[in-house]
């Protein structure tokens, strides 16, 4: 079995590790375009070591931003914004990927450190959110969303097409597909906040299908020899876990159908009301299964970031790739870190040569 050090290879894409940097989101642009602040924290993780880099959620259209300064690629002028970011991670050694998404009912947020709830009715910050159904999250996020039509439909879709064209232009090579979280797409699978009566709702096909569709109309732009990956939320921990990860693993399975290479496990957040076990790896085991019984290569995320524990998930072949999150935000070079503790004794395997040459022969204190 390989370890957290050995390089991952699937499609035409190559990472010189098991370590990547998990969507993070920034909040921090302006009209949805990266800025200076995004070249130096995404050139950060990349220098640090991490073997794909993977840029946070990315909207699809305006009023798919969770916040109003969420990144954006409804156009050309944030496409080309991203791509001296593109640059700057592939000349640090990583692979660019980036996180496309739509936040649905979860939309028109404030900024987490500014309060995380939606922005009042009224303010001209906010927008209008849209929704499977007009049911909102509840708790700080009271905002009905309208139900959305079977054009709006499309038109997501439509949008997320566009969106992926731009990514696939601006030179990424790993596309992941935003359907966890509560957001849109997530929203569309969760009984929570999918009522409709239409091909849309109901069943867990019908609720499956505007994730199904939208996987195959990206997959029909994105280069066959890209990587398309979906984090999806195969579960709520809210007492109904059995027929929701049953679900959910059918669902993973169409997608694989669909053209699909990479599984990235996560949670739901469909409800206010989930009960999380947080723990150590504590998705790696549910992980490993959605592995096994879809035959897709996986990651996980959440509490991976010590060394020995995200080389045990690999070395016992639960997981394939270690999406970091925190980790990465309080070191990013992490990886040089659990290269050292794992007793790895050429730094060129996880460092680039005009530093690894010099650290052949030094190790920190
Ligand atoms: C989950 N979050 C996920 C986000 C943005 C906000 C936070 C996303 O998918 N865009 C999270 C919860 C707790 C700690 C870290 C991340």
């Amino acid at each position: 079995m390989p370890s957290l050090f050995d390089p991952f290879s699937l499609k035409g894409v190559t990472l010189r590790n098991r370590i990547a940097a998990s969507p993070m989101c920034q909040y921090s642009a302006t009209d949805g375009i990266a800025n200076i602040w995004h070249r130096v924290h995404y050139t950060s993780l990349a220098r640090g070591g991490a073997g794909l880099v993977t840029v946070e959620a990315t909207a699809v259209s305006p009023e798919g931003r969770i916040t109003p300064n969420c990144l954006g690629l409804w156009n050309d002028a944030q496409a080309d914004a991203f791509r001296p970011i593109v640059a700057a991670i592939e000349a640090a050694g990583a692979v660019p990927g980036i996180q496309l998404g739509h936040a649905g009912r979860k939309a028109s947020a404030n900024r987490p450190w500014e309060g995380d709830d939606h922005i009042a009715a009224g303010d001209p910050r906010g927008w209008p959110t849209i929704a499977p159904s007009a049911v909102a999250f509840g708790a700080n996020l009271p905002q009905i969303p309208r139900a959305m039509t079977q054009d709006d439909i499309v038109r997501v879709r439509d949008d997320f097409v566009a969106a992926a064209e731009r990514a696939r232009d601006a030179g990424f090579r790993w596309l992941l597909l935003h359907f966890a979280h509560g957001y849109l797409a997530q929203s569309f699978f969760s009984t929570y906040s999918n009522r409709r009566e239409d091909a849309y709702g109901g069943s867990a096909e019908n609720r499956g299908r505007f994730l199904t569709e939208t996987l195959a109309a990206v997959r029909a732009v994105w280069p066959a020899d890209r990587v398309l990956a979906v984090r999806f939320g195969v579960i709520e921990f809210d007492g109904r876990d059995d027929e929701t990860v049953a679900e959910s693993i059918d669902l993973v399975r169409r997608f694989k159908t669909e053209g699909l290479d990479f599984i990235d496990v996560s949670m739901g957040f469909s409800t206010p009301a989930a009960n999380i076990p947080w723990g150590p790896a504590f998705l790696a085991p549910l992980a490993e299964r959605v592995r096994q019984q879809t035959g897709l290569p996986g990651s996980t995320s959440w509490n991976l970031g010590e060394a020995e524990r995200a080389n045990g998930l690999i070395r016992d072949g639960k997981i394939d790739v270690a999406m970091l999150g925190r980790p990465l935000l309080a070191n990013p070079h992490w990886p040089y870190a659990a290269a050292l503790k794992l007793g790895i004794e050429k730094p060129s395997w996880v460092l680039p040569a005009p530093y690894a040459h010099w650290l052949e022969r030094y190790r920190p204190e």
